[in-house]
């Protein structure tokens, strides 16, 4: 080997970086199982039909002879390995993970930029194939419970850099191409990009086994650190004669005030998570909120798939409302149901399902991908959103749009209901959409009448609408963060990822 790589040492910035990547780890892995509880179940295409998941955790079962709704399928998960844990902590658990992705990729950016402004990437990346049989051997050594000599690490011996190589240049790769792919938005827009991967379930469950090898590797990397570093370090410390045995001792505290600090900082983090997921929700949406909107709030869905390929069984999440208004109108088709739509225009509208489909009919075979974690292909048809505003005429004073949903149970006033700029709304493939696969829309689906925005997760697609208002802003709206979800579960209010 190059016998300058030796000379290289480790300089702080490789420390740094270190330190910050062991961080981000960390928070990424807890926050991703948390995510990953709301749904746990894991498909290799985008139908997600029940039972034909590859992978299953947790004990529940769903009913096979009454409506469930995915809220139902989600699982409780430890704190322990889960940030926040506990019951459907989705909403914190996706600003957890995209509050620290940001930080984790401009970070492996820098680690890459100065690997080769500074010639450290001679001793990470293999310069001749004879490291795979060196590497093997090495793999052998290990299996048998030895550790290599330590003139075998100069500073990394082969199979360690094979497996930082990897690490390094393609899983990190791979997580971020296939966490990319779950983003609404980016593949509304380019629908080619989830086929690289067999779909946005196929990248669901590479991103999966991508964490599996992760969490591996980082097990094994602090294991081989105890074991090989541990030893010799505790050693200099106990014979603290010379320089280099202090430096060692230095390095060796260091090191494990550092592991001390994330392991303090997590116990902190999840606990104020956990304590306080309102003020958690509000200091979060104001990173991640701008940083979604400047990467995929301008992307417009360009979706078609083939007819043929509808899904035979589409989740549902939501029921339709228990309420007397809603199941008298169900009983005459929906004859006196009227879509109200008012607030800040110049012409308010009161539209009935005839005024509706009066009106251009807007057809799309799209896939619908809920914040939980499943998929599902349908046709929808029904009107553009943004023909109904040119009718309505927003006062200057409008930027919000607000779809409201039917109560859901007279005795429990809250009702559904999800916010958007009008910017957001005026896109293609945004619509009011009263037949899903060619019929009137089913119950469980948002009869009479439900929203479809083909760049955001499912929450924000208000089934059984009543109303729709133009307002200045949210504070008067529910709790005022922009949707029930928001209120009450603390998701942001973006949901383009
Ligand atoms: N009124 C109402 N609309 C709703 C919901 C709900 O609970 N109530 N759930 C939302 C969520 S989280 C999803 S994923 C989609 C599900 O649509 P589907 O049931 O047609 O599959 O509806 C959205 N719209
Ligand atoms: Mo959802």
């Amino acid at each position: 080997m190059d016998p300058t790589t030796t000379e290289l040492g480790f300089p702080v910035w490789l420390r740094i970086n270190h330190f910050i990547n062991l961080f981000c780890i960390f928070l990424l892995i807890r926050s991703g199982l948390q995510i990953l509880a709301d749904h746990p179940k894991l498909y290799w295409n985008d139908h997600c039909r029940p039972g034909n998941e590859w992978v299953k955790f947790g004990k529940k079962k769903m009913p096979t002879n009454r409506l469930f709704t995915s809220m139902d399928e989600a699982e409780d998960v430890s704190p322990v390995f889960a940030i926040p844990g506990g019951h459907h902590n989705l909403g914190a658990g996706r600003h957890w993970h995209f509050l620290i992705v940001p930080l984790w990729i401009l970070n492996g950016l820098c680690y890459v930029g100065l690997l080769f402004a500074t010639g450290q990437w001679r001793r990470l990346i293999p310069t001749s194939w004879s490291i795979f049989p060196e590497a093997w051997n090495s793999l052998l050594t290990f299996a048998s419970l030895t550790v290599p000599p330590e003139s075998s690490f100069h500073p990394y011996d082969p199979l360690q850099q094979l497996v930082y190589t990897a690490v390094v240049f393609l899983l990190g790769p791979l997580m971020i191409a296939t966490g990319l792919s779950q983003s609404p938005a980016l593949i509304a827009r380019y629908p080619w990009y989830p086929r690289i991967f067999g779909g946005r379930q196929g990248a669901r469950s590479l991103h999966f086994i991508g964490l599996m090898l992760l969490i591996f590797y980082v097990l094994s990397h602090l294991t081989m650190v105890i074991l090989v570093h541990f030893p010799r370090d505790v050693e200099t410390m106990f014979s603290m004669f010379g320089p280099p045995g202090l430096l060692s001792v230095a390095a060796f505290l260091s090191a494990s005030l550092a592991l001390l600090a994330v392991i303090g900082f997590h116990i902190a983090a999840t606990l104020y998570t956990r304590r306080h997921p309102r003020s958690f929700q509000e200091h979060a949406a104001k990173i991640v909120e701008p940083l979604m909107r400047f990467f995929f709030g301008k992307l417009r869905s360009r979706q078609h798939f083939d007819r043929q390929n509808v899904t035979a069984m589409h989740h549902v999440n939501g029921y339709p409302p228990e309420n007397g208004d809603y199941r008298r109108m169900a009983e005459t088709g929906f004859h006196d149901w009227r879509l109200r739509i008012g607030g800040l225009v110049e012409q308010p509208l009161e539209l009935s399902l005839n005024d509706l489909q009066q009106m251009p009919k807007h057809e799309q075979t799209v896939r619908h991908n809920c914040i939980q974690g499943w998929t599902g292909i349908a046709t929808w048809a029904g009107v553009e959103v943004r023909e109904v505003l040119q009718r309505c005429h927003p006062k200057l004073e409008a930027k919000w749009i607000v779809f409201h949903a039917f109560v859901q149970d007279e005795y429990a006033p809250d009702h559904y209901y999800e916010a958007f700029t009008l910017e957001e709304v005026k896109g293609p493939q945004t619509i009011l959409a009263y037949e899903m696969n060619g019929r009137p829309l089913p119950f469980e689906h948002g009869a009479p009448c439900r929203l479809r925005l083909e760049t955001k997760v499912g929450y924000k697609m208000v089934k059984y609408l009543t109303h729709i208002d133009l307002v200045a802003s949210l504070d008067q709206v529910g709790f005022g963060y922009g949707g029930y979800r928001e209120d009450h579960q603390f998701y942001g209010k973006v949901g383009s990822i």
